[in-house]
């Protein structure tokens, strides 16, 4: 093989390594009422589905009746979390206590929220993220579709497990994500390469995920 083949093929395999779907191939098809079944990994060749971040959603879920929507585009203006407070800083953020909030963008029917806490967290039917079980549970709601279901037991949505300690976002754990977290310990505000768990602050934590999961291949 000639040199200029084989770096392209190192590239193809390096970008499919750096942004895969994190929903898993078997439990990746959610229900709405009005717009059927959504695809939440297959996006581009899973290259472009949703991805579980620590605090965040990033990526493309695709519907047969209305096309795709983005759940967001991986990189909040402050690093932390989607502000939703502007069309190119929106997205589905993870609460602490696993439930979603924020917007996710139809190109064929507008915003999604995922922010369905106040509406429904009184019946326990909040969309949010399970991550004992590693599924999605309850229901969001847009204007013009009305409720998107991750409850169905039958057909859920589910991630892989998170390779936390994957700083650089590159599929391997190594000694560049150790580096990254040693070279920026202690270090605090957003937009900290080293914080992997996005607590606004490279500590222990952070040093710990990448030595729990060093050697890892990731999803
Ligand atoms: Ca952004
Ligand atoms: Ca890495
Ligand atoms: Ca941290």
């Amino acid at each position: 093989m000639n040199s200029a083949l084989l770096t392209l093929a190192s590239l193809a395999l390096a970008g499919s390594a750096t942004a895969q779907s994190s929903i898993m191939a078997d439990y990746k098809y959610a229900w709405s009422e009005n717009i059927g079944w959504t695809n939440w990994r297959d996006a581009n060749a899973e290259a472009s589905g949703v991805r579980l971040h620590p605090r965040f959603l990033s990526g493309w879920v695709w519907s047969e009746n209305v096309g795709w929507i983005h759940m967001g585009d991986g990189s909040p203006a402050d690093c932390l979390q989607y502000s939703n407070a502007t069309g190119a800083d929106a997205g589905v953020n993870i609460l602490p206590n696993g439930d979603l909030a924020g917007l996710a963008w139809g190109e064929n029917v507008g915003w999604i929220n995922f922010g369905t806490a106040a509406t429904l967290g009184g019946l326990g039917m909040q969309a949010r993220f399970d991550s004992a079980l590693r599924r999605f549970r309850g229901y969001a709601w847009g204007e013009n579709i009305g409720w998107i279901n991750l409850e169905d037991d039958a057909r859920s949505i589910r991630a892989t497990p998170t390779c936390l300690g994957d700083v650089d976002q590159n599929g391997q754990v190594n000694f560049a994500d150790l580096n990254q977290v040693l070279s920026s310990f202690n270090a605090t505000g957003p937009c900290i390469l080293g914080d992997t768990n996005g607590d606004g602050v490279t500590d222990f934590a952070d040093l710990n995920n990448v030595l729990s999961f060093f050697n890892t291949t990731c999803q």
